[in-house]
C-alpha cells in the first residue's frame, strides 16, 4: 500500500494523493482502483449533483447506448456481473443510470466525490512535483497525480445561430437534459440534428409532438437496432461464461465480443453479398457493420455494396419517393461517420405530423421568437431540440486551465490538434493521466471494456511508481509524436477520413482537423500497452 500523504500542508492546502475529474463509468471505476486496490487518498470532482457522467446529462427521449447491455458494464467484480439483471438488448439511459449508481452504493464510491464542482483549473508545480487543482466552488487542494475521466463527449455544441437568444418557446440540447423531462404533446417541435442522438429522439418525440420538423444537414446511414426485452434464457447463457466472452471482447477490435470476418465483399457473387446483407440487416446492431465483411471499413468498393444496400433499404421504407431521396446519404460513405442504429428512424418519415427539411441546401439562416427561418421557408415553432453533438475529444480538456512545466498550456500544445502517448499522457504534462483520451481506441470501441483497460493500466504505472520512488512520469516527445503518426497513418487505412464527423474535428467551426481516436481496436491497443509497461514503461521518461 502507497504511502498517505500528509493532508494539509503548511499554506493550509490540502494535499492529496491523487484527484481524479468525473463519476462517470471512468471516475467510478478509477476511484475504486485507486483507493482501494492501491489504497490511496482519492478525491473525485465532479460536476453533476450525482454520479453518471454521460448518462446523467444526456436523458433525451429514446437515450440508450448501441451497445449491448450484456457488454455494456464493468467486469472488475464477479458478483457485480453475475447479479446486475438488463433489462433490454440495449441498456436504455435510465437503467445504465440505475447501474451506475448501483456500483457507487456497492463500492461505496460517493464518500469522496464532490459533486456539484466543477474543476476549473489544474496547475503543475515542477518543484514539488505535484498539481494543484481548482474547482468553480474555490476549493484549491494538491495533489500528486491527476487523473482525467471527464469523457469523450461532454461538452455540447449549440451552433451559434443568429437570433437563438430571442426564441420565445424551449429550447434545449440532448447532452444537458431537464431531469423531469420535456411535454411534448401536441407541440410544434423542431429537431436540428440527424447524429445518434437526433436519429434515437425524432422517433420518440415524433409519437407525442403535434408536428415535427426535422432540419438535417447531412443524411444518414443507419441499421434497424432490434431492440427488444431482454432473452433471459440467452443472458443466462452468457453468464455461464461471462469471463471468456468479456476476454474476447477485450482482445476484439470494438471491445464488443465479434469474431474476425475474414470474408471481403468483393470475393463473394451478388446474390450470396445480398444475402449477407439482409441477414446483418434482419439481425440489426453493429452486426452489420462488423459482422458481415471486413473490408466495408477499409476498402471503397467494398463500402459501396454497403452503402448502396442501406440507400436501398431507405428507398424501400420511406413511401414518399422525394422525402426518400433527401434521406439517402451520397456525399459519404457508410462507417465514415460513426455508424447509427435506429428504432423506426425511416419509418417515423412515414407519419402525417413528420417533414423534413432540407438545411444542406437551404441553411438555417436565423431563429427568431417564433421559431427557424431557412433559406426556404419559416418553421413556426414551440419547442427546438439541438441534436448537435458535442466538441469531442479535446473539448473537455480545453474548459479546464491545465498547465504543465513551464507553464505550458495544454490547449496551447494541442492548438494544432490533441497529441498524447497511447492517448494515456502528453509530454509536458507529468503524472497527468487521461482515460480515454485522443490517440486511444475510447470511441470506437464499447467505452467500459476501454475505460477498464485504461484504469487499470494506469493504476499499474502509479503502483510501478509508488514501488520505485517515481516522482514523475510523462512520455518522450519522440514516443508521442510516433504514436499520433501511427494514429493519423492507421486513420489513413479506413473510410474516417472521407466524411466531415466529429472524430476529425469538423462539426465545431474553428477546430483543427485531426482523426482524434485511434482505429487500430482495441486488442491491437492493449497489446501495444502491454508492451510498453513490461519493457519498463517504454516511451514514459520516469524521473
Ligand atoms: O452528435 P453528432 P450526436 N447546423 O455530432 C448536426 C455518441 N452517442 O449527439 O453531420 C445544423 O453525431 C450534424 O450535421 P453534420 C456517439 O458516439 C452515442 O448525435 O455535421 N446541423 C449532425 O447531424 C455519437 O456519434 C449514442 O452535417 C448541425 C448532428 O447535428 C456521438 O455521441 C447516443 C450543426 C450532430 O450529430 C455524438 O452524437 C448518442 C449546425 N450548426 C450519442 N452542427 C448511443 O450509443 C451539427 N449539426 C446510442
Amino acid at each position: 500500500m502507497a504511502q498517505r500523504s500528509e493532508t494539509i500542508d503548511e499554506t493550509g492546502i490540502e494535499q492529496l494523493d491523487a484527484v481524479v475529474i468525473g463519476a462517470g463509468f471512468s471516475g467510478l471505476y478509477m476511484n475504486y482502483s485507486l483507493r482501494d486496490r492501491l489504497g490511496l487518498d482519492v478525491r473525485v470532482y465532479e460536476a453533476g449533483d450525482d454520479v453518471g457522467g454521460t448518462w446523467y446529462w444526456n436523458r433525451y427521449p429514446g437515450a440508450r447506448c448501441d451497445s449491448e447491455s450484456y457488454i455494456y458494464c464493468f467486469t472488475f467484480d464477479k458478483d457485480l456481473m453475475q447479479e446486475w439483471e438488463w433489462s433490454g438488448k440495449y441498456p436504455e439511459q435510465p437503467e445504465i443510470l440505475r447501474y451506475l449508481n448501483h456500483v457507487a452504493d456497492r463500492f461505496d464510491l460517493r464518500r469522496n466525490i464532490r459533486f456539484g464542482t466543477r474543476v476549473t483549473a489544474a496547475h503543475y508545480d515542477e518543484g514539488a512535483d505535484r498539481w494543484l487543482v481548482e474547482t468553480d466552488t474555490g476549493e484549491r487542494v494538491s495533489t500528486r497525480y491527476l487523473v482525467t475521466a471527464i469523457g469523450c463527449l461532454s461538452v455540447g455544441n449549440v451552433p451559434n445561430i443568429p437570433g437563438l437568444e430571442t426564441f420565445a418557446g424551449e429550447w434545449y440540447h440532448t447532452g444537458a437534459w431537464p431531469h423531469d423531462g420535456v411535454d411534448f404533446t401536441g407541440k410544434r417541435v423542431g429537431v436540428v440534428g440527424t447524429g445518434s442522438s437526433g436519429v434515437q429522439s425524432i422517433p420518440v418525440i415524433a409519437k407525442q409532438a403535434g408536428h415535427l420538423w426535422v432540419f438535417q444537414r447531412t443524411a444518414q446511414y443507419t441499421i434497424p437496432a432490434r431492440h427488444h426485452t431482454v432473452d433471459k434464457a440467452f443472458l443466462d447463457e452468457i453468464k455461464k461464461d461471462y469471463d471468456a466472452i468479456m476476454e474476447k471482447a477485450r482482445w476484439s477490435y470494438g471491445g464488443m465480443p465479434i469474431s474476425p470476418i475474414e470474408r471481403s465483399a468483393l470475393e463473394v457473387s451478388d446474390e450470396e453479398r445480398l444475402e449477407i446483407y439482409e441477414k446483418a440487416w434482419a439481425e440489426g446492431g453493429f452486426a452489420f457493420f462488423r459482422g458481415s465483411f471486413y473490408d466495408i471499413a477499409t476498402d471503397r468498393r467494398a463500402n459501396d455494396t454497403a452503402s448502396e444496400f442501406i440507400r436501398s433499404k431507405i428507398r424501400e421504407v420511406v413511401k414518399d419517393p422525394e422525402v426518400a431521396e433527401k434521406l439517402v446519404p451520397v456525399d459519404h460513405p457508410f462507417a465514415s461517420k460513426r455508424p447509427l442504429i435506429d428504432t423506426e428512424y425511416f419509418e417515423t418519415y412515414n407519419r402525417d405530423n413528420v417533414t423534413l427539411v432540407d438545411i444542406r441546401h437551404w441553411p438555417i439562416t436565423e431563429i427568431t421568437p417564433e421559431g427557424i427561418r431557412t433559406e426556404d421557408g419559416f418553421y413556426p415553432l414551440d419547442i427546438i431540440v439541438f441534436a448537435t453533438g458535442f466538441d469531442a475529444m479535446t473539448g473537455p480538456f480545453n474548459r479546464i486551465d491545465v498547465r504543465g512545466r513551464g507553464g505550458q498550456k495544454l490547449r496551447d500544445k494541442w492548438a494544432h490538434g490533441p497529441s498524447a502517448y497511447l492517448g494515456i499522457a502528453s509530454a509536458g504534462f507529468p503524472n497527468l493521466f487521461m482515460i480515454t483520451g485522443p490517440g486511444s481506441p475510447s470511441v470506437l470501441s464499447n467505452m467500459p471494456v476501454s475505460i477498464e483497460q485504461h484504469v487499470d493500466w494506469i493504476t499499474d504505472l502509479i503502483a510501478h511508481m509508488d514501488a520505485h520512488g517515481v516522482r514523475r512520469a510523462e512520455p518522450d516527445p519522440d514516443a508521442e509524436e510516433d504514436w499520433v503518426a501511427h494514429v493519423d497513418a492507421v486513420a489513413g487505412k479506413t473510410m474516417y477520413l472521407l466524411a466531415d464527423s466529429w472524430y476529425l474535428g469538423a462539426n465545431i467551426p474553428g477546430k483543427p482537423r485531426r482523426f482524434m481516436p485511434y482505429a487500430g481496436g482495441v486488442g491491437n491497443y492493449r497489446k501495444r500497452c502491454d508492451e510498453v509497461a513490461a519493457a519498463g514503461y517504454e516511451g514514459f521518461v520516469l524521473t
